[in-house]
């Protein structure tokens, strides 16, 4: 997260990722706290394209609010051809028990997805205390969470990719001399 001193916008690490020329990304983004989102949306739309990810070969669907993330970005590994799907959302604990509702249930579905699918689906949800800790993670002093989502979805399309080449070189019969 957008933390300081874990800011995932700063890439680190022997991670490659340059993107393919043919990467297709999915972003489901929350109409909710769209002054937020949008920025969140941007990010990632920008980190992306500054990585090789073609315009056309970024594909951006919105909802109404988090809630509607998963169904969204299941419809999307379903119907579309994307390497990953970014979600993205905000959600501001209120007056009202909605955060408590929303948040946990919201992260599970995205795991439930993972397991289910064999792409990834990055979770891109600002959960915080207030509007202006959402401010400070959407292009302000913490950096920018949307970012930090597109540079996990190509860190694991490329360790997918990377696990995928090192099963092509896998034999088979030498399982059977043991
Ligand atoms: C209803 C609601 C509330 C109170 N708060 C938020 C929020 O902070 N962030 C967000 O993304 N969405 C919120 N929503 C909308 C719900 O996510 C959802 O769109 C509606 O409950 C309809 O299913």
């Amino acid at each position: 997260m957008s933390t300081a001193g874990n800011n995932l916008s700063i890439v680190k690490g022997s991670t490659t990722i340059k993107s393919k020329e043919d990467t297709e990304v999915g972003i489901v983004w929350a109409e909710w706290n769209e002054e937020v989102t949008g920025k969140l949306r941007d990010g990632a739309i920008n980190t992306l394209l500054n990585h090789g990810v073609k315009r056309e070969n970024i594909n951006i669907k919105a909802v109404p609010g988090t809630f509607e993330l998963v169904a969204a970005a299941k419809w999307m590994a379903e119907y579309s051809t994307v390497d990953a799907v970014i979600c993205i959302g905000v959600v501001i604990q209120g007056d009202t028990r909605h955060f408590d509702f929303i948040c946990g249930p919201v992260a599970q579905g995205l795991i439930n997805l993972n397991i289910e699918f064999e792409i990834p689906f990055i979770f891109g949800v600002l959960t915080t205390n207030d509007l202006q800790q959402a401010i400070d993670r959407a292009g302000g002093k913490h950096g920018n969470k949307g970012d930090e989502a597109a540079i996990t979805a190509l860190k694991m399309i490329a360790l997918q990719e990377e696990l995928l080449d090192e099963d092509l070189g896998f034999d088979e019969d030498e399982l059977d001399e043991d």
